[in-house]
């Protein structure tokens, strides 16, 4: 007997140790509490998960009943719903499970459950994997891809399915209703049919949970697959070709989303290598998925290597496009003008397409913000750039309002992350990453939530060590909250500045490691490369000062921004800091407002920023009660290295800046640990 107590005990210690290895991400809550769900008389997939999900995590009165009911509603769009004393009503059965998880998500984090609607502000949320076939992943930092691999590439298992499944089930509770299943780079064999075949196999799994697929596609696939001379979306035998594919898709796939398309961009193929324009590839693909209700995703990152100002590029290439483009083609647009920075301005891009659908694409995977060893907590970045305001129609016409259909009359609104899921156990490489993940699905949902309330819940629901600890009244132990919540929650609030200050500050930006994107590397600018791919070209420090000067004066982006932005921007004195060196090229001796000169500015922002990533050391060392072993001792792990990155970032930039500015380093602060010339060979090693 005492075996058995014994070895069941050691089965549960096994099972619950295995609970803490962040598989189960936010939905760890498995309650106890008995819960009766009533239903209509048709039981779809979706009703069924719907029923599971609230019989597993029910936290509310015991025996309590709730009703599911699909009703038409005009205050309701197609996702969304309506909470009632009674439980949840839709339009839709994805509506209901949408209901669904919002409840049980108010019962786990204590919000107030009551009758009120929720509809998402875009209508397509969708996570971009950049998934190559052979399984790897472009700047992915968590394993390799979960949907596809090299060996028995084709052979779809059960552990394949179960993966899915659980990934499609973490999308749907944040209101994820679409996966691009491949890399922007996209191999154009993603259109043979072995590809199709697993990508159906994919969709069955996704579809009961909400979730669509899509693919990115190679815009010369008829030419390299297809047999078709020519890949000229003008061609008649082109344009066939493409909507016979579309015709196999979709019998495979009846509710495939349709196509991502990166074109013209890095190399990649596209309309103009036929003279021809974005709209005029954008539209032909258009046509091909229109009778299906497809859609395409036409991405704005595009640049060529000689002209003056990358930062001014998409806006100048797709401005004269407006009102060309089918209502079925959406612009997908990074948030800001050169590439997913720790801190770029918004896109000027936004606002002045105005016959034309915008979406905005953020980056969850951490490629210039430290991958999956730093500890930054994207969503004040997002907030940040969702509530820019663009002045394009008026006051208030912020970059949230001009995508999701309230200042203009778009046909489809939509929203697009690049997502950071890997078969790493926990999903996302660092414990905290998740949480990116997740304040994406929540602001594609509703883009006006605060990063704080996102990060609220997310601590709750990812760290509570027990459901069966919260108190009747749906509050957290006073302990709990204030040693744990608390602390980590400003932790996460102060991460993504933190990460600005020890990178990038005053506007710096493009001045990482070449490669890898990961350290510093302002000096690297090696002969016969492209200008625009090396730091130098965007921080252009000399003996006379340093920045880009994007003013009037210099390249002029400042005139893409409406005013009264134009005029902020352009003058060196309005001109908010964090922007200062993205629109100035300025001395050295330059009188901030804080009253330094801009070279001591940089130097105590380099400062702050390494600070205060060592007070998160402290923060997490004083929570080790808190947490289970394993999270704990990876995220001390990780905060190790990322402390010791920081201190790279600040010496390497100002030991390097300051063979420009030849100032001293303010002497109050720590001196550099290590010298420059190590620091660039160690560099250069690495990348060899
Ligand atoms: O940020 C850059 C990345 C590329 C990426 C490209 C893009 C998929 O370094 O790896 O390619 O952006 O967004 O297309």
């Amino acid at each position: 007997m005492k075996t058995v107590v014994s070895f069941l005990l050691s089965l549960v210690t096994v099972i619950s140790m295995q609970a803490q290895k962040g598989h189960e991400l936010w939905l760890r809550v498995k309650s106890s509490v008995p819960v009766n769900v009533i239903t209509g008389k048709t039981m779809s997939p979706t009703l069924a998960i719907a029923k599971q999900e609230l019989a597993d995590g029910w936290q509310g009165k015991s025996g309590a009943t709730v009703t599911l009911t699909i009703k038409k509603d005009k205050a309701l769009k197609t996702d969304g719903f309506r909470l009632t004393a009674a439980g949840v009503e839709a339009n839709t059965d994805f509506g209901l499970l949408y209901g669904v998880y919002e409840l049980l998500r108010r019962q786990q984090t204590g919000q107030p459950i009551k009758e009120e609607i929720f509809n998402p502000s875009y209508d397509v949320r969708t996570l971009n994997h950049w998934d190559n076939l052979n399984g790897s992943i472009e700047r992915g930092y968590a394993g390799n891809s979960i949907f596809w691999r090299k060996d028995s590439a084709f052979v779809v298992t059960e552990k394949d399915k179960q993966l899915w499944k659980e990934y499609a089930r973490a999308n749907a509770s944040i209101g994820i209703n679409g996966a691009v299943l491949n890399n922007v780079n996209a191999s154009p064999t993603m259109m043979s049919a072995d590809v199709l075949n697993r990508t159906k196999a994919i969709a069955e799994v996704l579809r009961p949970y909400g979730v669509k697929a899509y693919l990115s596609v190679n815009f010369s696939s008829p030419k390299v697959i297809g047999g078709v001379a020519t890949s000229d979306p003008l061609d008649p035998a082109v344009a066939k070709w493409w909507k016979d594919k579309a015709k196999e898709i979709y019998t495979l796939i009846p509710d495939f989303g349709g196509f991502l398309v990166k074109a013209n961009s890095e190399g990649q193929p596209g309309p103009q290598d036929f003279g021809r324009t974005h709209a005029d590839g954008a539209n032909m693909l258009a046509d091909a998925v229109k009778p299906y209700g497809g859609i395409i995703m036409w991405r704005a990152f595009v640049y060529s290597p000689n002209d003056k100002d990358r930062a001014k590029q998409a806006y100048n290439e797709f401005v004269p496009l407006d009102g060309q483009f089918r209502d079925n083609v959406i612009i997908q647009i990074k948030n800001g003008p050169i590439d997913f920075q720790p801190r770029e301005p918004f896109s000027p891009l936004f606002g002045a397409l105005k016959k034309t659908s915008e979406m905005v694409e953020f980056q969850i995977t951490q490629e210039y913000l430290g991958h999956s060893i730093h500890l930054v907590y994207l969503s004040p970045m997002w907030e940040e750039c969702l509530q820019s305001d663009t002045y394009q129609q008026g006051i208030g016409s912020t970059v949230a309002k001009v995508t999701d259909g309230s200042v203009y009359n778009q046909k489809y609104t939509a929203i697009a992350g690049v997502s950071n899921v890997g078969l790493d156990t926990n999903w996302t490489g660092h414990d905290f990453a998740q949480s990116n993940w997740y304040a994406f699905g929540r602001l594609a949902w509703n883009n006006n939530l605060s990063s704080e309330q996102i990060a609220d819940e997310w601590i709750k629901q990812t760290f509570y060590p027990a459901s069966s600890d919260i108190n009747n009244s749906g509050l957290y132990s006073v302990d709990w909250r204030d040693n744990f919540l608390i602390p980590v929650k400003q932790m996460m609030m102060d991460s993504r500045e933190a990460a600005v200050d020890y990178m990038t500050p005053l506007g710096l930006h493009h001045i990482m490691s070449a490669n890898e994107h990961y350290g510093p590397g302002p000096w690297w600018a090696p002969a016969r490369t492209r200008p625009d791919w090396t730091p130098p070209y965007y921080h252009q420090a000399a003996a006379n000062g340093i920045g880009f000067d994007r003013t009037k004066k210099g390249s002029d982006a400042v005139e893409q921004y409406k005013e009264p932005l134009a005029s902020l921007f352009n003058d060196p004195q309005k001109c908010p800091d964090a922007f200062l060196l993205w629109f100035h090229h300025l001395p050295w001796d330059f009188k901030m407002k804080s009253g330094r000169t801009l070279w001591d500015e940089m130097a105590y922002k380099y400062e702050k920023g390494v600070n205060e990533v060592r007070e998160f050391q402290k923060t997490w060392d004083r929570v080790e009660k808190y947490v289970d072993t394993a999270r704990f001792a990876s995220v001390q792990r990780k905060l190790r290295s990322q402390v010791t990155n920081a201190v790279l970032w600040k010496d390497a930039c100002l030991l390097y800046f300051q063979t420009f500015s030849k100032m001293p380093i303010p002497y109050d602060i720590e001196r550099p640990v290590q010298n420059l010339n190590e620091i660039i060979a160690n560099d250069s090693r690495r990348r060899n």
